[in-house]
């Protein structure tokens, strides 16, 4: 097979993954539950097809494991996660576990030896969608599992814990994931999920870092009423406020030169002729810099205060997620640059406005990411979309990268 089939494998492959959503109409695999499972098992048959050993930890993370027959070699990791957000795409973490079992394969296959054991995995949860906090899996490995997060309840007030159970595993368990110091480095391709690749017209880019991010849940508690006899001067009104304090998190991240979204809005038994008790919404709040994004926090904080004190509501807000900005080694930086560069690419050096596992993975090993153009930079949406050149690019480089690692 050429470097063109195995391209045209790993989109194959990427769709046939996309089967497994918990909705018929759009992406939507998440962290233990039965699609994640069918991932899993799919996955797996690939790996072993490829002449990897398989097995699937304590977290629910899927390996593969192609060793060198070099004794006390080195271990380098390579991976993303399989889990999807709500109306996803079907590249957003696939693709970074999928190309490199193609690579393996291709190596296999030719018959070209590595003096490092390779690995790869499929981390079964790293955007968070089923229970809120996110990089279960890679932390997971990294030894930064939350014990708390055995209680985290999904959407239909499952728990972690029941969640696991059902799925196979014990949570009281999951601190056998941890790969504390038997990994070299850790590689992880991806998608860009933004524009700038396809404005400059290259295949791939160096990631020099990862933003930090925190995430939280605002409450917003005051009167529900009758919409028809409540003077306006008189009301509470939970969903009004939420609405004013959404609009300041906007104003005050531009003038902070942060980025802040409130992705998830919920009017806690909304009806049409009932003025709003209760509104919950999410707050995601990144930055290069971590100070810089604290502070604009703690900003975005004390306006949200006033606003729920001026208009006699109450405001609850609780963290779900925090993780700190994260710089990729500078060797690995090297290695993919004289990678791209032995492709005959232009090596382009850019940061990461969107969260990884490699975030984790920093804890415990160096760590390296290749972005990959995806079509108009979209992601987290159906549309989200790759060319399979750039696939076969991307795999060059990734052998170019294995041939000269170490
Ligand atoms: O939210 C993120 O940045 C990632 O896609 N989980
Ligand atoms: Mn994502
Ligand atoms: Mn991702």
């Amino acid at each position: 097979m050429s470097l063109a089939d195995y391209a045209q494998l790993v989109y194959q492959r990427c769709d046939e993954l996309a089967q497994y959503s918990q909705d018929p109409d759009c992406m939507d695999r998440r962290y233990l539950s039965k699609e994640h499972k069918s991932a899993n098992q799919q996955v797996m048959l690939w790996m072993q097809q490829a002449g990897m050993r398989t097995w699937q930890d304590e977290a629910g993370n899927q390996w593969g494991a192609w060793p060198t027959n070099k004794l006390d070699a080195p271990t380098l990791v390579i991976g993303s996660h399989l889990d999807t957000v709500p109306n996803g795409g079907k590249y957003d973490g696939i693709l970074g576990v999928l190309l490199p079992i193609a690579a393996v394969q291709h190596l296999n296959a030719t018959g070209i030896s590595l003096p490092f054991n390779v690995q790869i995995v499929g981390f079964g949860d790293e955007e968070g969608t089923r229970f809120g906090a996110t990089l279960l899996g890679s932390r997971a490995v990294a030894g930064t599992w939350q014990q708390n997060w055995a209680t985290l309840v999904d959407a239909n007030g499952i728990c972690m814990a029941h969640a696991m159970r059902d799925f196979g595993l014990d949570i009281n368990r999951v601190q056998h994931s941890v790969r504390a110091n038997d990994i070299h480095a850790f590689l992880e391709i991806h998608i860009e999920q933004g524009p700038v690749l396809e404005a400059k017209n290259l295949a791939v880019g160096v990631v020099t870092g990862i933003a930090g991010a925190r995430r939280f849940k605002c409450t917003v508690a005051g009167q529900a009423g009758h919409a028809g006899t409540v003077p306006m001067s008189m009301r509470q009104d939970a969903l009004a406020g939420a609405a004013e304090m959404i609009l300041a998190v906007e104003k005050l991240a531009t003038a902070g030169k942060v980025v802040a979204t409130v992705g998830k809005l919920h009017c806690v038994t909304g009806a049409t002729n009932v003025i709003s008790g209760r509104t919950e919404f999410s707050l995601d709040i990144r930055s290069e810099n971590d100070d810089l994004r604290d502070q604009v926090f703690t900003s975005i904080e004390e306006t949200l205060d006033a606003i729920a004190k001026r208009r006699q509501l109450s405001l609850n807000i609780i963290q779900t997620h925090s993780a700190a900005g994260v710089n990729c080694a500078s060797d690995m930086q090297e290695k993919l640059s004289q990678a791209i560069k032995t492709c005959g690419i232009k090596p382009f050096y850019l940061s990461s406005g969107a969260g990884h596992d490699a975030m984790a993975m920093a804890n415990i090993c160096p760590v390296g990411m290749l972005f990959m153009r995806c079509v108009k930079g979209i992601s987290h949406h159906p549309a989200e979309a790759i060319a399979v050149d750039d696939v076969e690019q991307t795999l060059a480089v990734l052998l170019a990268f294995l041939q000269g690692y170490q």
